[in-house]
Formats: C-alpha cells, sequence, structure tokens
C-alpha cells in the first residue's frame, strides 16, 4: 500500500457511522454495533513512515497493538476520551480522541499525551480516571506500574495511583503519587468530583500483591487534605467483595460516579475465577449523597458482560470501564473496553440507569433463594399477562 493509501483507508473508518445493535436489546442501555476506538483509528503517521525512501516496502515501524480502557469527560462541548493505547512494544500510554456525538467519529489528537516524567522508577503506565473536581481543576489518577526489586522475580511488579492535573488535557501537572498508608498497592483509584467533609475523597482498591487483592475487601474510600501530597490513613469499604457473586475475586471503581437526585451511581468492574481464568463484568451500585462510601443500592449480576466478538482479544473475556459521560441532556455514555483490545459504547439516561439500580432485585446470595426470587417474579408476571 501507498502511504496515501493507507491515510483513505483510516479515513473512511473514522467517518464510518455507528449503528445500534437492537439485536442485544435489554431496555437498560443500547450496545452499538462498532467499537469507537481500535488499533486501526491510529493515524497512519502514528506507525508509518511516509517517505518513501527511507519507507520503501511502506512498513510500520512503530507498531499499536491495542486501544483500550478509557477515561471520558466533555470538553468544550467535545465528548472527549483519553484512551489507553499499548505499542507493539507492550509499554501503554494515553492518547486523547474527540467525537461530536459519542459514539462514532473519534480522532485522536495528533500526539499522544507526554506527562512529565518525574518518576523514574515508573514502566508503565495506564487506565486514567478523569475527574473534573469542584476545585477547577481536571485530575488524572492513573495506574503507575514500577518493577517489583524487593524480590527475585523479574516480571513481578508495583502498582501505585499515579496523580496529574491539566485544565485543557495539553499542558500537565503531575503531582506526588497517591499514599494509601494500610495498602502496599494500589490500582483502579478514582478521585470523587467533590470535596466530602471539604476533603478530597478517593475511591481506592487496596491490594497487597499486584495481581491479587488478597485480604483487600473490595473497593476502599478515603478522604485527604491536600492532593499535593496526597496520603489518605484509613480507607472505608464501599462496595464490597461477596462469596460466589460477581465480585467474588476481585473488584474496582470504574468511572467517575455520577450524580443523582437519588445517590452517586457507581459504574464498576467485578472479576470472578473461571477454570478458563478470570471473568471481568461491569456492575452498579448507588451511593449516597451525603455520604458517598455509604451503599444504598446494589442491583444483582452484571449490567455489562463481554458478549460475542467482545469475549475474544488480549485478555479474554474482558468487559472494564473506566470512563462515562453523563451529558446535560441527561443521556449517559458508557465507554467500555472488551478483552484488553478495542473500545466500545453502550447509551442510556439517568431515568433508566436510577431505575435499574435502585428498581433491579439484589442477589440473594443463594442458588434456592434466587430461584424463589425468580418464581415470585413469573409468578407476578404471570398474573399482569393474563
Ligand atoms: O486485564 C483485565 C484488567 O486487569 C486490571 O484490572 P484489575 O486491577 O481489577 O485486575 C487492569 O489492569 C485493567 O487495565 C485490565 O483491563
Amino acid at each position: 500500500m501507498t502511504y496515501q493509501e493507507l491515510e483513505a483507508r483510516y479515513e473512511c473508518l473514522i467517518h464510518t457511522k455507528n449503528t445500534v445493535n437492537r439485536e442485544r436489546y435489554n431496555g437498560i442501555y443500547e450496545r452499538w454495533t462498532n467499537p469507537v476506538l481500535t488499533r486501526d483509528h491510529i493515524p497512519p503517521f502514528w506507525m508509518y513512515d511516509p517517505n518513501p525512501e527511507t519507507n520503501p516496502f511502506m512498513m510500520q515501524r512503530l507498531g499499536v497493538n491495542a486501544v483500550f480502557n478509557s477515561g471520558a469527560i466533555l470538553l468544550d462541548g467535545k465528548f472527549t476520551l483519553m484512551a489507553r493505547v499499548e505499542g507493539n512494544d507492550r509499554k501503554s500510554f494515553f492518547a486523547v480522541a474527540q467525537s461530536d456525538n459519542g459514539v462514532d467519529g473519534f480522532r485522536f489528537w495528533d500526539e499522544p499525551v507526554l506527562l512529565p516524567d518525574t518518576c523514574p522508577e515508573e514502566t508503565n503506565v495506564y487506565d486514567m480516571r478523569l475527574t473534573r473536581h469542584e476545585d477547577g481543576w481536571i485530575y488524572g489518577v492513573f495506574c503507575s506500574e514500577s518493577k517489583d526489586t524487593t524480590v527475585n522475580d523479574l516480571s513481578a511488579a508495583v502498582a501505585a495511583a499515579g496523580i496529574v492535573r491539566t485544565k485543557d488535557l495539553k499542558t500537565w501537572e503531575r503531582l506526588p503519587n497517591l499514599v494509601t498508608l494500610r495498602s502496599p498497592q494500589q490500582r483502579n483509584v478514582v478521585l470523587h468530583p467533590e470535596f466530602v467533609n471539604g476533603k478530597y475523597a478517593f475511591y481506592t482498591r487496596p491490594m497487597d500483591d499486584f495481581i491479587e487483592t488478597g485480604s483487600g475487601g473490595g473497593i476502599g474510600f478515603g478522604l485527604c487534605d491536600d492532593i499535593t501530597h496526597a496520603v489518605i490513613d484509613e480507607e472505608k469499604m464501599t462496595s464490597i467483595r461477596k462469596y460466589h457473586t460477581i465480585t467474588e475475586a476481585k473488584n474496582g471503581a470504574g468511572a467517575v460516579p455520577i450524580k443523582t437526585d437519588r445517590g452517586w451511581i457507581h459504574i464498576a468492574h467485578g472479576v470472578r475465577n473461571t477454570a478458563a481464568g478470570l471473568r471481568y463484568v461491569i456492575y452498579c451500585f448507588a451511593t449516597a449523597l451525603d455520604d458517598p462510601s455509604r451503599v444504598i443500592a446494589e442491583p444483582g449480576g452484571f449490567l455489562i458482560g463481554p458478549l460475542g466478538g467482545e469475549r475474544v482479544g488480549d485478555v479474554s473475556n474482558v468487559a472494564f470501564t473506566n470512563g462515562a459521560i453523563a451529558a446535560p441532556d441527561g443521556r449517559v455514555y458508557i465507554y467500555y473496553a472488551s478483552s484488553d483490545t478495542r473500545l466500545h459504547v453502550a447509551t442510556t439516561d439517568i431515568e433508566r440507569l436510577k431505575d435499574y439500580v435502585f428498581n433491579t432485585p439484589a442477589d440473594p446470595g443463594r442458588s434456592v433463594d434466587c430461584v424463589k426470587q425468580r418464581i415470585a417474579f413469573i409468578r407476578k408476571n404471570k398474573a399482569y399477562i393474563k
């Protein structure tokens, strides 16, 4: 191919219209047919040298393997994603892509995000959550991964929460990583958009280990006085892991919580173990407006699980989110990645989300009680149908 042909193919993809996948109807949200970001959405000039003299075979010099877990925010009226881009060299980095309508036409800015390099031991960064905070800054909280030099294991790593802030996603200030005094590692940390008792509030995910959460009981919540030196002493639990549920192995905060008149709605992820490995799904819960750590509703089961082709990728059987946009018109755009490979959108609205979160029955915890729950439901429904 010539460079011009590569560009034409790329432009064709960017201009492809997305449609709702009606086969996947569930009344809660719409799944859209095409992913909103894939590695094919990467501008060709990120990967190809266009000059035939220095690239006579028009080969990729710097390939991109995957585009997935994205923070999300409305910026100057545009749907703006902070995507995790993974090069063929396995290193992840961040890049901004924008669209006018949130469901198609996402185009990356000309260059990926170069964050201030203040953390020499950091090897990899990923999964930025973007919080528009009431203090006037946009914060990015992400996983900062370093080699664990305390053990004799080449692949051992340590996860911490990196913090940056910006006004425009172009100029970035790096703050010191979050310190959680009682948890050795952190991933999936989200900054709450409002002060709580005059302090910055983080959703955390205490972990004993890089992969296993170990004694970490679920999604934590902690306060800190100074975000420029963020230290959390006590982490209380919000959504806790439960035996034989979708969160048995681990869970973690996802999108920045959405404020509604009935409470904060959280869109998080839960992980269970299977004979085929870990299975990641997206679930919801709500917390109280006067105490965003107190769970007031937790619908049973998952909101989004990987379906069809979404089930296959670099890390198969994964649905994961770290970004959603609640637009001023009440529509909600949930950006979820499948199998650590590509990014999709599911759309709903605040009224439906509230109905889902507050009226979906909770998980009864045991098969026999699930059957009783379903039979009661069937009988009520049949009485209505007759
Ligand atoms: O590979 C699945 C996901 O694994 C991690 O999530 P968790 O910390 O809950 O295991 C994250 O690294 C995430 O990026 C990834 O999608």
